[in-house]
């Protein structure tokens, strides 16, 4: 992709930050604050980049735990919620956070697969049954292994968040059978699993960034993506491409993660602080998912949104030999999804 005057700028203030984290936010901490206060214990100032509109169910869980960590902490650690993409896409964003130069974000564990290797295991198709055996999973051990997992990718993985199903959606022609996929070029989250989930159903995959995607469908760049229904809803895909296919090939969950760099400044009281507080997020941003799913159902129906219901054991089918070939990779995070099925 092309670098644009804002991507430009952007790469050279993480550049100065990089060298000297001083220069950047409100000095030291890795530019996360960090000064004295009289109720005790330090203040920071951190910023939490969020890809998704103010009214969307994880900016409003952002928004709850930056206030409620602001309330539990006398106001020592301030969290300012930037939504809409505003600090940048997913994947430029976890690059700042690597660096402290952004001290949070809410991202999906897609993203993530690019910097921490076996976060690659959620990107691979039909692994879950449903809602609750993903939540089994990530409520697992393994589940909190694979938080654990960031520390080599300098994040701290704090909690997830749900993101239902993904399902696909093109604009001229529905998929019904993974036989209607082949030709198609589909846009996925940028990731060699993603793309080859679309290879096995013999379409063209076009990783791209999220803002990009509305403008792609509408200049036919790609005949299709994929998503769950209330990103479809918010981000406007649906004005475009109007058939909707519930397929639900990945369950990725969200996740809220700190820079490393900041988490070890923190004492053992504030990690516990800020620990407590995800966790206390987690619930809040469920329901507030559920919600969500329910408003754009409804909506999708109002505007006359085609949705298609699949067999989706074919398209388990066609994807069995990636399956195969990503076996030995993942067998123990497999083994673990297995043992969290009921
Ligand atoms: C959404 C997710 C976003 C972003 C987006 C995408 O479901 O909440 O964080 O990853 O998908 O497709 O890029």
């Amino acid at each position: 992709m092309k670098p644009t005057l804002k991507r430009t700028l952007l790469g050279a203030v993480v550049a100065v930050c990089a060298i000297g984290a001083a220069a950047c936010g409100n000095g030291g901490g890795g530019g996360g604050g960090g000064s004295g206060s009289d109720s005790g214990g330090e203040t920071y100032e951190w910023k939490l980049a969020e890809t998704h509109p103010k009214d969307y169910p994880t900016t409003k869980a952002d928004i709850w735990f930056a206030d409620e960590l602001r309330k539990r902490s006398d106001g020592r650690i301030d969290v300012q919620v930037s939504h809409s993409a505003q600090l940048g896409e997913e994947r430029d964003v976890l690059q700042q956070v690597q660096m402290g130069a952004i001290e949070m974000t809410r991202v999906s564990a897609s993203p993530v697969s690019e910097f921490a290797d076996s976060w690659r295991l959620f990107s691979l198709p039909y692994l879950f049954d449903d809602e609750d055996h993903l939540w089994r999973f990530l409520d697992s051990e393994y589940g909190q292994q694979l938080l654990d997992d960031l520390s080599s990718a300098q994040y701290k993985g704090l909690a997830y968040y749900d993101a239902g199903a993904r399902n696909f959606y093109t604009v001229d022609r529905p998929i019904e059978s993974p036989a209607d996929v082949k030709g198609l070029s589909i846009r996925v989250i940028a990731g060699a699993v993603n793309a080859d989930m679309i290879e096995a159903l013999n379409g063209s995959p076009e990783p791209m960034d999220y803002g990009e995607v509305y403008s792609a469908l509408e200049t036919g760049v790609v005949d299709g993506a994929e998503n769950n229904e209330p990103s479809y809803v918010s981000s406007g895909h649906w004005e475009i491409a109007k058939h909707y296919t519930r397929d639900a090939h990945q369950r990725i969950p969200e996740v809220l993660v700190l820079s490393s760099s900041l988490w070890e400044e923190l004492s053992e009281e504030d990690k516990q602080l800020v620990q407590e507080v995800a966790a206390d997020s987690v619930p809040v941003q469920r329901d507030l998912w559920d919600k969500e799913v329910q408003k754009s159902i409804k909506m999708m129906q109002d505007e006359g949104i085609e949705v298609h219901d699949v067999d989706v054991a074919e398209f388990q089918q066609a994807v069995e030999p990636m399956m195969e070939q990503y076996g030995d990779e993942f067998t123990e995070g497999l083994n673990a999804i297995d043992a969290a099925r009921e």
